[in-house]
């Protein structure tokens, strides 16, 4: 199913993308090859731990910054190596980085925001495929009607492709869920930009 949304961008879910088994398998391995931990962001000055794991992987020259930090990517593991070639080859576009996340539970979450950094460019194709238990992906305009909103429910083996200007002007997020006790995984792989930037 494809999502246009108001100012251009678009989302496109294809479910089944991997089937149960592939995914399964996929979801088993990057349980342990990835080195998962646990960032910490400055809100106000504190160091508070993010609500998920994560990893940053990638060509060597994809340094991704994220809150006022470079983070240099660790290079590819075999799966994700793997899995970056077959979306290279069924979206025909290049991708030199992903980002891992990993919920443990439903009390893990992601909020609200874009993917709207400089090295991004200005209408990034991000391709983002789903393991494990259904999430929720909850999208809502950076200004305009606040009561507008779309979500989707990303499955196990689904492939999310958002492009065009959706990160310019809509941001997203996964909530929290407390029914949900299983671990989830979500892989968004990117093409990152060298742009100038210097530490603040
Ligand atoms: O888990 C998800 O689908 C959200 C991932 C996300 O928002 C991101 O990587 O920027």
């Amino acid at each position: 199913m494809r999502l246009e949304l108001e100012g251009g961008g678009s989302c496109e879910l294809r479910e089944g993308w991997l089937s149960a088994e592939s995914a399964t398998r996929l979801m088993e391995d990057l349980l342990h090859e990835i080195p998962w931990s646990q960032r910490h962001i400055r809100i106000a000055g504190k160091a508070v731990a993010e609500p998920r794991l994560s990893a940053w992987h990638g060509d060597p020259e994809a340094t991704y910054w994220y809150s006022g930090v470079p983070h240099l990517p660790v290079a590819w593991t075999p799966a994700l190596g793997e899995l970056r070639q077959s979306l290279e080859q069924e979206l025909q576009r290049p991708f030199n980085s992903v980002l891992a996340n990993r919920y443990r539970d439903g009390r893990d979450a992601m909020g609200m925001h874009a993917d709207d950094e400089r090295e991004l460019g200005p209408e990034p194709c991000i391709a983002s495929v789903s393991l494990g238990m259904t999430r929720r992906f909850v999208m809502a305009p950076k200004k305009g009607r606040p009561g507008e909103k779309h979500e989707l429910r990303l499955t196990h083996g689904s492939l999310l492709v958002m492009a065009g200007p959706m990160q310019r002007d809509w941001k997203h997020g996964v909530p929290r869920e407390a029914h949900v006790f299983q671990e989830r995984i979500n892989l968004t792989f990117r093409l990152v930009q060298a742009v100038s930037r210097q530490r603040p």
